[in-house]
């Protein structure tokens, strides 16, 4: 594989040369109310991004928000702005291949803004697979494993609903593994909820908890006893994402592994919370490292610091999902699994084909470049006007 793209011929580059940078803002109703800390969300909100090279061949990405800007600080109105005034600019005209070159002028024309960029490398890689009949794996390392154990997200906040939604998900073989989003009502009312929870479901299923960074370090410590004695595998993001040192303290204190999130965007917070022995594990997305190519550089410094990895998302259609289980794809260590239920908790996919969940697994799509097709019908339905 590797041979065909060194070999793609002088007179290809000028195929490959990007002709246009198309940007879609779609919103997609859910098909409940998804409440975390920070928000809570009926419409999934997106932007698209479509990428035409030279040669005629068009390349999906998304940038997937939540709430607007309150789980980061990018919403669709930015991204789109964004990419339409400075990023796509700094690209027209460059070979799509050179996914390095592309990542550097886009650092170099707008500072962070990490979902737009992760976006648009999405539609690179995906229009330069297209061309060469290669999948985006094949530019990423290849392929360790083609399907991930996938949780499933309870955030109605009425535990009698979630026992139920879960109970669905175990009897279809969908999910047996449950990430609860707590922190948006009293901490207390939580671990009421936890309990019924775990008391429901028993030995059939784990609990995750994220906290999206809800919690002082007392309550979190309080809380991580109280959900330790529950059962609770892992803790995503008590605290908030500036407090390195507390999740220290806090990891230090509790056996439950910790799981950060929001505190680690960049290569550099990676390294500051591995040096903080401040996770257990890290949570991998495309919007927060900006491409699958730095998804894999932040994966790459968690490893060499003995963090583990977890296949992270933010409620991406089935075009941002199989983004991630590219990049996912090529990892040797993605032992916490993956969390990329969002095909399914919208009304309608956005593809002609949405991704395979299957016997607890979600399974990376076959074809090239990122193995799916946008549906124009579904885009143009949600697109807003
Ligand atoms: C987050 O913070 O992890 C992922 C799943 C979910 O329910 O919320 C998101 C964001
Ligand atoms: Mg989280």
């Amino acid at each position: 594989m590797l041979d065909q793209i060194a070999r793609i011929p002088a007179d290809m580059k000028h195929e490959l040369a990007v002709r246009t940078v198309t940007t879609t803002i779609v919103d997609v109703p859910t098909v409940r109310q998804h409440k975390l800390s920070q928000t809570s969300v009926s419409a999934q909100s997106y932007v698209i991004v479509e990428i035409l090279l030279e040669n005629g061949v068009i390349g999906a990405g998304e940038a997937a928000t939540l709430g607007g800007p309150r789980w980061s600080e990018e919403s669709v109105e930015s991204i789109k702005a964004n990419i339409d005034s400075y990023l796509a600019p700094a690209l027209v005209g460059l070979d799509a291949s050179q996914f390095e070159s592309a990542a550097s002028r886009m650092d170099a024309a707008a500072k962070r803004n990490n979902a737009a960029k992760a976006a648009i490398q999405s539609a690179l890689i995906d229009a330069v697979g297209k061309t060469l009949d290669l999948p985006a794996h094949a530019f990423l390392g290849g392929l360790v494993r083609e399907r991930f154990p996938v949780l499933w997200t309870l955030a109605s906040g009425d535990p009698a609903q979630e026992v139920e939604e879960a109970e669905a998900k175990l009897a279809a073989r969908l999910h047996r593994t449950f990430k609860v989003k707590i922190g948006a009502q009293a901490p207390d009312a939580d671990m009421l909820r936890l309990g019924v929870l775990a008391k429901a479901l028993g030995d059939r299923a784990e609990l995750i908890v994220d906290a999206n960074q809800a919690w002082d370090e007392t309550t979190a410590l309080r809380c991580m006893r109280e959900m330790a004695d529950l059962g609770v595998v892992l803790v995503e993001q008590p605290l908030p994402a500036w407090n390195i040192d507390g999740m220290s303290r806090l990891r230090h204190r509790c056996e439950t592994p910790l799981l950060a999130d929001e505190s680690v965007f960049t290569t550099h917070d990676m390294m500051t919370v591995a040096r903080a022995g401040a996770a257990d594990a890290v949570s991998l997305k495309l919007v927060k490292h900006g491409g699958l190519r730095e998804l894999h550089k932040v994966a790459a410094v968690a490893e060499a610091a003995g963090v583990a990895l977890y296949g992270g998302c933010l409620l991406e259609s089935s075009i941002g999902a199989a983004a991630h289980l590219q990049a996912f794809a090529g990892l040797r260590g993605l032992s916490w699994g993956c969390e990329h239920f969002g095909p399914q908790i919208l009304k309608q996919d956005l593809v002609v084909t949405p991704l395979h969940f299957e016997n607890f697994h979600v399974h990376l799509p076959k074809g090239p470049g990122l193995g799916i097709e946008i549906d124009p019908q579904q885009l143009a339905r949600f697109a807003r006007k």
